[in-house]
Formats: C-alpha cells, sequence, structure tokens
C-alpha cells in the first residue's frame, strides 16, 4: 500500500498548484473587515489563517476534510472487533484529505509504533519530575526534550533548501506522535501509580498500546474510549490556543518538538484543555456540597453559586460553538452505549437539562451549550482513570495528532513567519476617529 508520506507527495504539486492560481486570481479580493470590538476582544470571528484540516461550523460543529464525526467513525478503518475509529486513519486523513485503506491504517500503527523508543535521557527526566509537578507541565518538558532527536532542527543547520523543510517536518512529527504513549504514560505510571510502564506491543495500534501502558490494556470498552477520544480532540480548526500557538510557533521554523511543545502549554490553561480536569472536580465538589440529593432544583442553585461567584462553569460555553459540541454528542452515545447506569454519568446528563436554561438566564455568555470538556472525564472516572489532573495529558496525544498535519502543510506551503500588526489604544482611538 501506498505510504503516508508518498500520498502527500503525490498530492502536493496539485495543491500548491491549486492555491498559487487562487492568489493569482484573487489575491487582492476583501475576505472580511475587522471592528475595534474584535481587536479588543480576543480576534473572535476575524478570518486570518489557512487550516486545512477542519472547519468549524457555530451550529454544526466540526467537519475533519469535510466529514462529520458520524461520518468518520462510518469511513474510518478500525481495529478488529472494534466499532470506534482508529485515529491513525484520522491523522491520514487530516493530512492527506483522503480516507485511508485498512492496510494503510495498519501500516501507520505499525510505523508509529516502531519509531516509540524514547532516549534515555528523557525518561529520565520525566523520572526526576516531582509527582506534584503537574501532568501537563511534565508532559510538555518532555516533548521540549525531545528536541534533541530532531531531523529538522540538525537539518536546517546544515542548512537545506525550503523545498525539502517538510519532508524533515514530516519524520519529526511521525516521530514525536509515536513517542507520545510512553512519554504520557510513563508520567501516569510515576505520578498515581508503581512507575512501571509496559513496553508498547509493535503488532498493536496506536490507542490499543496507549490504554495498555496507562494500566487499562485488560479492558476491551476503555481501548475502544481511547479510539474514540483520540480521535475526536484531534482538530477544532486553527484558531483555537493550542493549535494556533503550535502554528505560530512553527512559523519561527521552530522543530514540531519545540513548536507542540509551545501549543501544550497553552493546553494546559483552564479556559482551554485544562477544562476537562476542572469539570471532574467541578462535579464532585457539587456531589459533597449538594449530598445525595441531587434534584433539579439543587443542581440549580449549585451552578447559580458558581455563577455568583465570578466563576465559570466548567465544560459550558464556547469562542466559536453556539450548540452542543458534536464531541459532547459522541461521548454521550459512548457512555448511553457502555455506561447508561453510572451515576456520574447520570448527574452530567442532568447537568445538561439544566445549565442551558440558567447560563442564558444569567445572560452572559454566548453560548449555553456543552462542548468536548462536560464529558470526557466522566467516561475515564467510570474505566477507573480517576485522576482528573491527569486528563488534559490525553486531551494533548490527541491534540499533536490534530496540529502536526497542519505543521507538515505549513512547511509544504511554504507559509511564512506570523507577525500581525499591534497598536497601541491611543493609535486605535486615532484610527476610530475617536475624539
Ligand atoms: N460560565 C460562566 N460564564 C461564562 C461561561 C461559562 N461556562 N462561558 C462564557 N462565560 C462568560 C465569559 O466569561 C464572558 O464574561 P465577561 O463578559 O465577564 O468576560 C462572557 O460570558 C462572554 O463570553 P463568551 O463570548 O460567551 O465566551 P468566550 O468566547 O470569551 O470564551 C470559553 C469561551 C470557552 C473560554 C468560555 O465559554 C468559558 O470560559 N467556558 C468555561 C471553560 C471551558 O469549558 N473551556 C473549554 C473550552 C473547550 N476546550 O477544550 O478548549
Ligand atoms: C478546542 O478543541 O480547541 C476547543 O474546543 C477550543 C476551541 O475550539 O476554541
Amino acid at each position: 500500500a501506498k505510504s503516508l508520506k508518498d500520498t502527500f507527495a503525490a498530492k502536493l504539486p496539485e495543491e500548491l498548484e491549486k492555491i498559487k492560481k487562487l492568489r493569482k486570481d484573487y489575491g487582492s479580493k476583501v475576505v472580511g473587515e475587522v471592528t475595534l470590538d474584535q481587536v479588543y476582544g480576543g480576534a473572535r470571528g476575524i478570518k486570518s489563517l489557512v487550516w486545512e484540516g477542519s472547519v468549524l461550523d457555530s451550529e454544526e460543529g466540526i467537519r475533519f476534510r469535510g466529514k462529520t464525526i458520524p461520518e468518520c467513525q462510518e469511513v474510518l478503518p478500525k481495529a478488529e472487533g472494534g466499532s470506534e475509529p482508529l485515529p491513525e486513519g484520522l491523522f491520514w486523513l487530516l493530512l492527506t484529505g483522503e480516507v485511508p485503506s485498512e492496510q494503510q491504517v495498519r501500516d501507520l500503527s505499525a510505523e508509529w509504533a516502531a519509531r516509540s523508543d524514547l532516549p534515555k535521557f528523557v525518561e529520565e527526566l520525566i523520572d526526576r519530575c516531582p509527582s506534584d509537578l503537574h501532568p501537563m507541565a511534565q508532559f510538555s518538558l518532555a516533548v521540549t526534550a525531545l528536541e534533541h532527536g530532531s531531523e529538522f532542527a540538525k537539518a536546517y543547520a546544515k542548512g537545506i533548501n525550503k523545498k525539502e523543510y517538510w519532508g524533515y517536518t514530516f519524520e519529526d512529527s511521525m516521530n514525536l506522535i509515536a513517542k507520545l504513549p510512553n512519554v504520557a504514560s510513563r508520567i501516569y505510571r510515576n505520578v498515581y501509580k508503581d512507575g512501571k510502564v509496559a513496553a508498547i506491543q509493535k503488532d498493536k495500534d496506536y490507542s490499543f498500546n496507549l490504554a495498555n501502558q496507562l494500566g487499562f490494556g485488560e479492558n476491551k470498552d476503555f481501548i475502544e474510549l481511547m479510539r474514540l477520544y483520540l480521535t475526536i480532540h484531534t482538530d477544532h480548526e486553527g484558531g483555537n490556543v493550542s493549535a494556533h500557538t503550535t502554528h505560530l510557533v512553527g512559523s519561527a521554523l521552530s522543530s514540531p518538538y519545540l513548536s507542540l511543545s509551545a501549543g501544550l502549554q497553552g493546553l494546559a490553561g483552564p479556559l482551554h484543555g485544562l477544562a476537562n480536569q476542572e469539570v471532574l472536580n467541578w462535579l464532585q465538589e457539587m456531589k459533597k456540597t449538594i449530598g445525595n440529593d441531587l434534584s433539579d432544583e439543587s443542581i440549580k442553585k449549585y451552578l447559580w453559586d458558581t455563577l455568583h461567584g465570578g466563576r465559570v462553569v466548567p465544560g459550558y460555553g464556547h469562542a466559536v460553538l453556539r450548540k452542543t459540541d458534536p464531541r459532547y454528542v459522541s461521548q454521550r452515545e459512548f457512555a448511553l452505549k457502555h455506561l447508561p447506569d453510572d451515576p456520574m454519568f447520570k448527574l452530567v446528563s442532568q447537568v445538561y437539562k439544566i445549565a442551558p436554561g440558567v447560563l442564558t438566564e444569567h445572560g452572559k455568555t454566548k453560548n449555553p451549550y456543552p462542548n468536548v470538556d462536560a464529558h470526557s472525564g466522566v467516561l475515564l472516572q467510570y474505566y477507573g482513570l480517576t485522576e482528573a489532573s491527569y486528563y488534559t495529558v490525553l486531551f494533548g496525544v490527541s491534540r499533536a495528532l490534530g496540529v502536526l498535519p497542519q505543521l507538515i502543510i505549513d512547511r509544504a506551503y511554504g507559509m511564512p513567519i506570523e507577525r500581525p500588526k499591534s497598536l497601541d489604544s491611543k493609535s486605535f482611538a486615532k484610527l476610530v476617529g475617536a475624539q
């Protein structure tokens, strides 16, 4: 079967030609205007990034290369006996725009397993982290250290032609992704367990290996959950903090290791990927506060108490989405299939009935519906992965599979260093004609 690199390389000339023609014919067309509120409002809605893997519609949610999550679940190859897509297939789709064959996905699993070994010094570095250093800090630290093996950085230092950038970026990205299960599970086993990590099984898929290394390899349903989880958290177009940061840092030609590490540090913020940790803690706190009487009324009061305390309701709201996140929906469907009677799942469902009304009445958030993070922790805790402070690491492993394809594409397109214009408030006032 044709390899991923060859598939990408074969399509590239045609893609480059299309963009060249588009820019030649329409390069001076206006694609939007920017208001002062947008400038002070976190650049919301300003169309200023190219991101090929996915586009986010505010009503419908994410499409990966034009495909919704249910469509991806339908068409992407699965493991033998499994019903969730393999994230290897989504990685392929994001990079090339094509649905891979079963064989191509099996080959990719094998290739990642073959590249998975960590350098000894990175293992030692992780082992030396104090167990109260947040897992996300350990994660980005380890990814930064993997820079040591960057083929891109070495080749650049020697002096390479621009046209060769993407090939080295591809190799680095493949090596980096391959090593993430070893990194992520080592952090988990060190911080919460006995520090012993199972070896990668070279004939198994990526999600099996990650699940097995975390210590859940016996549980088929948990492995299936990992396949779904790692597929749906990959990509959410280019403007979210982790994707944008990876792209921005990469635009300086920093290696994929440094670029992803920066992106992970953004993912570690509570308004972004850390929200999954916040959600589980918030639900547990709710149970502690309310006790066993989890009536709609008491949940409503707890929501109001959170809001009156000047805090956000974690897992709700979104910068772009204005409806329930389809990633939430797919996790809810997984729960309905595998854990319909779990009390925490029932609580999540009950909050889902009540929170949108409360947030609407509160009147601040533009989107009162749940996002991806409102559901993920509850699935993980059901299978015994109860350590909420670890959850964002799994998000990060998945996000690598979404942001690195774009970094390869950026280099293949020859995208320039990103450098938007800033002004001081005085200059903006003058620009809008303020007196
Ligand atoms: N609970 C309470 N207030 C909220 C919430 C919420 N869940 N969401 C938004 N608001 C507030 C927001 O803080 C802002 O208040 P103020 O005017 O005082 O600054 C106001 O509503 C308007 O915010 P929006 O324009 O609706 O949201 P924005 O685009 O600025 O931010 C989030 C988007 C996702 C950061 C925001 O909705 C939030 O803080 N949600 C909770 C944290 C969360 O779940 N983050 C995970 C996002 C998904 N991910 O994985 O990255
Ligand atoms: C994401 O997956 O990156 C989050 O939903 C945040 C976003 O898209 O802004």
